[in-house]
């Protein structure tokens, strides 16, 4: 690892997990100053530092690709794993979401116009009777970061509302997230609901949420599980891979 800024070289001490002291100290090795303040000023929520900064890196010539994947992502890295490791809470991740999204105003707009050949499109919504989004939304940056096309159904998602978005946009991937033990059962409905319109065989189906564990993603007859937003894009991965 090659940490030039001070306070990040700090903020990488909550890494404590050794896979992900590596995959993380990774995405720092290139010893970039202005890329690890972008990370920090992300970690630390200065979402007016992070749109200034990411456009001053894009002006400085960097692309959008290097900024997105060596400041925005990885300072978002460290964010998931504070919060997982109860280090920060849901207004920190909030606000350093804030900051992530003021640095995608900037960066979106040259990845969609370069025409950078999508990985794929994942149908992603919060199951019916469930209003919780934030950590949904949290995957769906991860995703559009890493070069997922994703539709966003939102929430409260009734399993007919997927199904008609998997042929709408011929997707191949399905995030479905639930954060009440009332309303999990209705992932296994939307999946019945997609196997009754015949799609279940074309499609992967990714389960997640705080309640949810591998064990109910597997009863309910999904290919895989996501612990976090950093998880819902390694799944994501490894769908596209095992399709090719
Ligand atoms: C914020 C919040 C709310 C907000 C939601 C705002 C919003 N826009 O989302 C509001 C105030 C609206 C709310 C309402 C309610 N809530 Co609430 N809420 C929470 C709280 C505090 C935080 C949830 C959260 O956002 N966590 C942060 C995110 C980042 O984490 P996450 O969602 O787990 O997401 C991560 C992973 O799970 C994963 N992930 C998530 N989705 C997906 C999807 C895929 C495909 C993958 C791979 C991964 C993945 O990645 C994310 C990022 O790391 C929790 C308590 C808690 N600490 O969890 C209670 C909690 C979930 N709520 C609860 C309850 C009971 C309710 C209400 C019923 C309260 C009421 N009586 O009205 C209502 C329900 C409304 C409804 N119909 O949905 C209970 C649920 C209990 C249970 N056993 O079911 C909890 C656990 C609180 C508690 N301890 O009692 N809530």
């Amino acid at each position: 690892m090659n940490f030039v800024h001070d306070g990040l070289a700090a903020e990488f001490e909550h890494v404590t997990r050794e896979g992900e002291r590596k995959h993380i100290s990774e995405q720092f090795d290139s010893g970039d100053a202005l890329m690890q303040e972008i990370a920090y000023s992300l970690i630390t929520g200065s979402h007016f530092e992070v749109a200034r900064l990411v456009e001053q890196a894009l002006g400085e010539g960097y692309t959008a690709n290097d900024v997105l994947d060596d400041g925005l992502i990885a300072g978002m890295s460290i964010v998931g794993v504070k919060f997982r490791d109860n280090i920060i809470f849901v207004p920190e991740v909030l606000i350093a979401a804030r900051a992530m999204k003021a640095g995608m105003v900037h960066i979106e707009p040259i990845l969609s116009a370069s025409g950078v050949e999508p990985l794929g499109t994942i149908i992603m919504g919060t199951v019916k009777g469930d209003l919780h989004d934030i950590g949904k939304n949290l995957c769906i940056m991860m995703l559009r970061g890493s070069g997922f096309v994703v539709i966003d159904l939102g929430v409260d998602t009734k399993p007919d509302e997927f199904v008609d978005a998997v042929t709408e946009h011929n997707a191949q991937i399905v995030g479905m997230s639930a954060l009440l033990t009332t309303t999990m059962p209705n992932m296994g409905v939307t999946i019945e609901a997609l196997e009754e319109a015949g799609l279940r065989e074309e499609i992967k189906i990714m389960l997640g949420g705080a309640p949810v564990t591998a064990s109910f993603a597997e009863d309910m007859g999904a290919d895989g599980y996501g612990d976090n937003a950093i998880e819902a894009v390694d799944r994501a991965k490894e769908f596209v891979e095992a399709n090719k």
